[in-house]
């Protein structure tokens, strides 16, 4: 089995064509969770896995499932995947490289007429992103239990559409979901980050991932006109606003080495230039390896928000919507990955995951790893991320190897 050889042209060329769904003229994808774009995504990973002769299923939450069977169908599968949804100004390889990595497994074992004792599936995973419904990987924590699948197809864009709503209209609404065995779960994905480029490694051994808090902050003051107002009566939503970006910012320095502290979003309204805003809305993307330094990080920033509201006269809505703790992935998992790469002859290190995956959900129900590979210059969630054929084929390689040595394969 240790020969067994994926065909890295092929995943380069499926990667090219999926890419193609939502390309933006920059080079990258927008191919937001439940648009037109993902169903059109979904279709072409159906045909391609049924043209592999995988049977395709879908779940409550519209998890796509490819089904390779295996000498034993009693067994639990071993799974693969990530995401096809995208960011706004996504790249081609986040996500849809665990995708096709995972058919790409599948198509080199047809090839090679392998059996493996335990099926195989392919997994494409309802809104991971997080980008157009809050909060990230909606469909693999509805999966394994962490949200209520109601709860989740409640969840609302900023345009008052439901998840939920948005899955039917575009018809991957299936039934039931999670209470599933696996007998392992892999994930391929580009690392996101700078290290693995910087070290020259070819291969990241995933061992597991850092924690997340997600917020909503809504500052609200009063609208009045940038005129008349004299400065020491208004109620300035935005001064507010900035004064919280402000903290966040030096919160996610005063908690190195580690923290990582983002505003991503802030809607200002009336957002009229001879205005004074009279409400803000926006997010705060915390992360941290250390859940202990994570909860601290929170703590900060809810002082400075009351400080801020205080300051600026402004009634302070504050939510966490969510909270995903730090992630520890299988011993056996990550030494299958690490086995992998040494097969494959791969510069290898471990590395902790930067970003949120689909993995730290199943690590929830399933023995579970992941593997990286480089993206250049660590860039991504922009359209000009991108990745070398070579350690694109490298990853997959890795990835046979790992589902091979849980599956079983002759
Ligand atoms: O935000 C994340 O870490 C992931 O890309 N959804
Ligand atoms: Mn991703
Ligand atoms: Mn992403």
């Amino acid at each position: 089995m240790e020969n067994l050889k994926i065909d890295g042209a092929r995943l380069w060329d499926s990667l090219m064509e999926m890419a193609q769904i939502g390309a933006t003229e920059k080079g990258g994808v927008n191919r937001l969770a439940l648009t037109d774009l993902d169903r059109k995504s979904r279709d072409l990973f159906t045909r391609w896995c049924e043209a592999a002769g995988c049977t395709v299923t879908y779940d409550a939450i519209g998890n796509m499932f490819a089904r390779r069977p295996g000498r034993d169908e009693s067994l639990p599968p071993v799974m693969t995947g990530s995401h096809l949804d995208s960011q706004p100004t996504g790249g081609k390889f986040d996500g849809a490289y665990g995708v096709l990595a995972g058919l790409e497994v599948v198509r080199a074992l047809n090839d090679a007429d392998v059996e493996t004792d335990a099926p195989v599936e392919v997994v494409v995973w309802t809104n991971e992103e997080g980008s157009r419904f809050a909060p990230s990987m909606v469909g693999s924590g509805a999966y394994a239990g962490v949200f209520d699948l109601e709860e989740s197809l409640a969840i609302q864009d900023r345009d008052g559409n439901t998840l939920g709503g948005e899955l039917q209209r575009i018809g991957y609404k299936g039934e039931g979901c999670g209470n599933r065995p696996a007998t392992a779960y892999f994930e391929a994905h580009i690392e996101q980050g700078p290290i693995l480029e910087d070290q020259k490694q070819t291969i990241g051994v995933v061992s597991g991932a850092q924690g997340q808090r997600w917020y909503e902050i809504t500052l609200t003051g009063r609208e009045s006109h940038a005129g008349p107002t004299p400065m020491a009566v208004r109620r300035d939503a935005l001064v507010g606003a900035a004064s919280i970006v402000t903290a966040v910012n030096r919160i996610g320095h005063d908690f190195q080495p580690g923290a990582c502290a983002t505003v991503g979003m802030i809607e200002s309204s009336p957002n009229s230039r001879n205005v004074i805003p009279g409400e803000v809305f926006m997010t705060v993307d915390f992360r941290h390896p250390d859940d202990d330094r994570l909860a601290a990080m929170n703590d900060a920033l809810r002082a400075a928000a009351e400080e801020a509201a205080a300051a600026n006269t402004l009634e302070l809505d504050f939510n966490q919507i969510w909270s995903c703790p730090a992630t520890v992935f299988d011993a056996d998992c990550v030494g299958a990955v690490r086995k992998g790469a040494e097969i494959g002859g791969y510069a290898h290190m471990d590395i902790v995951s930067g970003a949120g995956h689909d993995a730290v959900y199943m690590a929830k129900v399933a023995p579970t790893g992941m593997i990286f590979v480089p993206c250049e210059d660590g860039i991504s969630h922009n359209e000009i991320e991108n990745a070398t054929s070579e350690d694109i084929a490298a990853g997959c390689q890795v990835l046979l190897h790992a589902i091979l040595d849980r599956a079983g394969g002759h």
